[in-house]
């Protein structure tokens, strides 16, 4: 009833069109002052993203920033927990592409990449997302092989002579009933002619959400706990998420300096698809940038420190044993970059820059008795990972029709880590053997790698481009693939990237990736690209040695392990060949305009990829099956209305060595509408408006409740299944 009564609240929200001949669109005059975040001499080769009224939507359905991305071609997502699904670009997801929030590289730190880059920036702040696919300019990859994600807040803005001063303030909220997530954003901005201080925060929480019908038996989560219904999708709640930020600029004629300080902090957040759940992350950045445009081009200078705090246990859906399963990790980055474009002639530019990064990491186990004690447990013990790099790209504009940019990129990495100890060494089969193997090890690394892209940018008319490019590209394994070294089971089961329920060993012999990808790209639109567009993109990637996982069968693992065809496995990872390839397409047609009735558009994206791994003729693991989407999208004044249709082919061609599991087709129905006032937006729409129930085939495996701590005490083969019906409703005010 009381929920019946909330319903009706938020549907007499609901702004109708017939409202809309009043309304003023809200079109703010905001003095930019000079960025390089809108730099023309930037490279702009093979990036794309969201258009301004798409980000402004997205943000309002979801806490998770990684969510801006979803209408990208070419992207998907890994799910993880609630703001913290892991982007995938073109099949390569997670640390395979360079994330950068703010100009700044956020380092994930913890065994199962929790606190990705993209869960430290709440989508309210999200104010521009840029992504590179496939071939990425070196001037913005290195040390990635899928692509580049640069997501921005607002730039810096300065008052103009007339005004002396901006004040500007905003502050919204937001609720969605699936899951009784809510939370809030305000921020406030005063600004001079010269000086510019802005303070930006924002907070998010979630009950479990329930999938579209019961999926699994309705049983209690932790021991003599609460009954978790057969719907509900046990631990992918979160709670507490806080992001506070506060920025000082400083202008001169055309350079900027800026320092940002922000902290995000985290009570709890629920991993569905892992064995534990994050109990506490404390993030700190301090940014501090400069920039100037000069006669001779533009440059930028960096220092990014980021500090992390992070903790995982059993959450309250899960076995606790009595002891828990406390997990800590500590971690330090500091970044620094210079960079400058130069113009050469009218023609030519030329960028180039060096970077700087040294990440440390620690990742311990403290003891809880039994067999995991009396010591804490090192998982990784002064872990290092040191990053130089250089590049100089040359792009050079040799008429109205032709484009070429050449670029090469050294990176250099250097891992090493401190020796390990088990619980108890003395426990030689359990814990003391594997250490006293890896500790005897030549542990220190040195990676020399080496990018080059190539690319060509044919512009024979107002109606049509084409762009060609070649890259190589090139990423080290993080310290979690390196050095991570017990065959331990349950050890293994908690390193875990992959959210599909296995247990993952290190190997310190693991070499760089290398890409090799070809990319053709064709984009046709109507001269002023406001009638109909059309773009297609087709690619090729060899991946020498890929890194995927072979079964383990030494150490802990038993025979069994190497030939189960079902169930969860310990698997180590190893060097081997694959190859990706497929197709994006995205289009739209305006199909009416009339003055009474505003706008119809039609817009639609399809993605294809495949991935193969060429070494054992298996399939690449969480590879996205076909899929597509196709929207009629309503403008009116100030209104927006929004009917999207999702299909999703079955997932069949899967990873067998990691007994990877399928998932079902499906298509969804979504309904999303917006009206814009001067000073306030609302948002209000329904997501999966059939209740269906579907698993997002990058989901992984379902292990968010029960005795998650042993290989096969959750049953194997159930998928962690897409949210059902949710009403969101999101109000902000501008002033
Ligand atoms: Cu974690």
């Amino acid at each position: 009833m009381k929920f019946t009564i909330r319903l009706m609240i938020l549907m007499s929200l609901i702004p109708i069109p017939a409202l809309a001949d009043d309304a003023v669109k809200m079109d703010p005059i905001i003095v930019t002052a000079p960025n390089s975040s809108n730099d023309s001499t930037d490279s702009t080769i093979g990036a794309s993203g969201p258009d301004k009224a798409q980000l402004s939507t997205d943000r309002a359905a979801s806490s998770d920033s990684s969510k801006l991305l979803q209408n990208i071609p070419g992207v998907s997502l890994y799910g993880a927990g609630g703001i913290s699904s892991l982007p995938a670009i073109r099949g390569l997801a997670d640390d395979r592409l360079r994330i950068q929030v703010d100009g700044a590289d956020l380092m994930p730190a913890c065994p199962n990449h929790m606190n990705s880059p993209l869960s430290y920036i709440a989508p309210s702040q999200v104010k521009e997302v840029t992504v590179f696919s496939g071939v990425t300019p070196v001037s913005v990859g290195g040390d990635s092989i899928g692509g580049t994600i640069l997501v921005k807040s607002t730039p810096p803005e300065f008052a103009n002579k007339d005004d002396k001063y901006i004040a500007r303030g905003q502050a919204g909220s937001f609720y969605r009933s699936n899951g009784n997530a809510y939370g809030y954003n305000f921020g406030a901005t005063l600004a001079g002619e010269w000086l510019n201080m802005t303070y930006n925060q924002s907070n998010s929480q979630s009950d479990n959400y329930s999938a579209g019908r019961n999926f699994k038996p309705v049983a209690p989560g932790r021991e003599g706990g609460p009954l978790i219904p057969g719907d509900e999708v046990g631990s992918s709640a979160y709670r507490g998420a806080t992001n506070r930020a506060v920025g000082i600029a400083v202008r001169h004629a055309d350079q900027i300096l800026q320092l940002n300080l922000s902290q995000q902090t985290v009570d709890f957040e629920g991993f569905p698809n892992q064995r534990m759940d994050m109990t506490a992350n404390d993030n700190k950045v301090l940014n501090l940038r400069y920039t100037g445009q000069f006669s001779w081009g533009d440059m930028e200078a960096r220092f990014s420190y980021q500090d992390t705090r992070h903790t995982m246990d059993m959450g309250p859906d899960r076995f606790s044993y009595g002891t828990g399963m406390p997990m800590e990790t500590k971690a330090k980055t500091q970044g620094a970059l210079v960079k400058g474009n130069v113009l050469l002639s009218e023609r030519d530019i030329l960028r180039t820059g060096v970077e700087y990064q040294y990440y440390t990491l620690y990742d311990w186990w403290p003891p809880v008795g039994g067999s995991m004690g009396p010591n804490t447990f090192w998982n990784i013990d002064y872990g290092q990972r040191q990053k130089i790099d250089a590049f100089v790209e040359w792009e050079a504009r040799w008429n109205n029709e032709w484009l070429s940019q050449v670029g090469v990129r050294s990176d250099t990495v250097m891992t090493d880590a401190g020796p390990v100890q088990g619980y108890d060494n003395g426990l030689a089969g359990a814990w003391g053997n594997d250490a006293a193997a890896f500790n005897a090890k030549n542990r220190d690394r040195t990676d020399y790698n080496w990018d080059l892209t190539a690319s060509v940018r044919y512009t024979p008319g107002p109606m049509q481009t084409y762009e060609a490019g070649f890259a190589r590209a090139s990423h080290s394994p993080n310290l979690y693939q390196r050095y991570t070294w017990s065959t331990n089971p349950m050890a293994a089961l908690m390193n875990n990237f992959a959210g599909d329920g296995n247990g993952y060993i290190g190997n310190v012999d693991l070499k760089p990736e290398v890409a090799n990808t070809v990319s053709l790209t064709g984009d046709w639109h109507d001269a002023d690209k406001s009638r109909w567009g059309v773009k297609l993109t087709g690619y090729y990637t060899s991946v020498q040695d890929y890194i995927d996982a072979q079964r383990c069968d030494f150490g802990q693992c038993s025979a069994a392990n190497t030939t189960a065809t079902t169930g969860f496995v310990l698997l180590q990872y190893v060097n081997q060949s694959a190859q990706l390839y497929g197709v994006d397409a995205s289009g739209h047609v305006l199909l009416a305009q009339t003055e009474k009735y505003g706008s119809f558009t039609g817009t639609g994206t399809l993605g294809y990829v495949r991935g193969e791994n060429l070494t054992t003729g298996d399939n690449l693991y969480n590879i996205m099956p076909l899929n597509g989407k196709i929207a009629l999208v309503h403008r009116l004044g100030g209104w927006t209305g929004t009917s999207e249709i999702v299909a999703v082919a079955d997932k069949s061609q899967v990873s067998q060595v990691r007994n990877e599991i399928r998932t079902g087709s499906y298509c969804l129905l979504n309904l999303r509408s917006s009206y814009e006032w001067r000073h306030a937006r609302l948002d209000f729409a329904i997501e999966n408006l059939f209740d269906r129930y579907y698993a997002n085939p990058l989901g992984g495996a379902y292990l968010g409740q029960g005795p998650s701590m042993t290989t096969n005490g959750i049953p194997w083969g159930v998928p962690v299944p897409g949210m059902g019906r949710t009403f969101n409703v999101a109000f902000s005010l501008f002033f």
